[in-house]
């Protein structure tokens, strides 16, 4: 019993920050993100009869940590009573360093379950599969522009508007390669819990992501750049907020905003957001992507950037 499939991560424009079910994994609030088509993460399973406890490799190393995780995702998409298998992940980014690796990495591992449990299930139920493991990995089953909602009982997820309908690039400029502090989970709920911002940054949220959803219907850069950015500081100025505050930025990540300022002040169509991790994403209009690339390339403490297109939602796929 085998399955494989491939995934990409997504940044979120219109983020999602707090649960409102812990148990199920429910988002406090709706999101807005774009599906990226260059990074990737690549999954397989190997059900095996003979195997007493799952096994997992993350780019052929062996990872006990992220293990319990994968392991309840295979529970709710295969069954409790299922074999245990070997899961392979490769990844083509860092890998819990705020670039979305567990979108990527449970949307494909959701999959890639229902792939070699020959279950045929809808895009919507593979999506709640999917966040229920981790909420932004509901985004990664829809490709282009993707809205994630809160209804009674759960999350609907859809694309609002396709990658060749309006493509963007993403430009990531990587300020670490380490692992995060705190995990994005934990600090939801330190942030639901202690910062004096949170209930405000819920009651706000709708009317980000109604502009946010005009604003792509409308093809309408400048209002995008505007509430995306201004989203991204709202969810860490909960952050800072709380109680231990999460300062998840270093000096290049500020470095790499005032880059991005300055690229605006030319009239560059770029804005920033950044997500639990110190990492920043420039979302550009492509024409700009070189000019983009370049000037963050070039600041000090930038170790590495990547450049990235839209792309589609996870897909069963061979591994070779
Ligand atoms: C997002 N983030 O919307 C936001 C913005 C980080 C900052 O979704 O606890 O790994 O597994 O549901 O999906 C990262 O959180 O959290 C995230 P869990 P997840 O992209």
């Amino acid at each position: 019993m085998q399955g494989a499939a491939i995934a990409q991560p997504n940044i979120a424009l219109i983020k999602y920050w707090g649960k409102r079910d812990l148990e199920r994994n429910l988002p406090a609030v709706g999101s807005i993100s774009i599906t990226l088509r260059e990074l990737q993460t690549r999954m397989l399973l190997d059900f095996d009869e003979a195997l007493r406890e799952d096994q997992l490799t993350v780019n052929d190393v062996p990872d006990q940590k992220m293990l319990p995780r994968l392991s309840a995702c295979l529970d709710r998409v295969v069954g409790e009573d299922r074999m245990r298998a070997h899961i392979r992940s490769e990844c083509n980014f860092p890998i819990a360093a705020g670039l979305a690796s567990s979108a990527s990495s449970f949307a494909a591992l959701t999959v890639a379950a229902a792939d070699a449990a020959d279950k045929s299930l809808t895009r919507a139920e593979l999506a709640n599969l999917a966040g229920a493991a981790s909420g932004s990995a509901a985004r990664s089953l829809f490709g282009g522009f993707v809205e994630l909602e809160n209804t009674n009982d759960g999350i609907a997820v859809g694309t609002l508007t396709a990658a060749d309908e309006w493509p963007l690039s993403v430009v990531v400029a990587i300020t670490e390669t380490g692992p995060k502090a705190v995990g994005s989970t934990e600090a939801m709920e330190i942030s639901r819990k202690t910062s004096p911002f949170y209930s405000s940054w819920i009651d706000r949220q709708a009317a980000d992501l109604d502009a946010a959803r005009t604003a792509i219907i409308e093809r309408d850069f400048a209002r995008l750049a505007r509430v995306a950015e201004h989203n991204c500081l709202k969810m860490h100025s909960v952050m800072w907020a709380s109680r231990p505050p999460m300062v998840y930025w270093n000096a290049a990540t500020m470095r790499c905003l005032e880059t991005v300022r300055a690229l605006q002040a030319r009239d560059v169509a770029v804005f920033f957001t950044i997500d639990a991790g110190p990492q920043v994403k420039a979302v550009c209009l492509p024409e700009y992507e070189t000019e983009v690339e370049a000037a963050l390339r070039a600041i000090d403490g930038v170790r590495k950037t990547m450049v990235s297109g839209m792309g589609p939602g996870a897909s069963r796929g061979t591994f070779g």
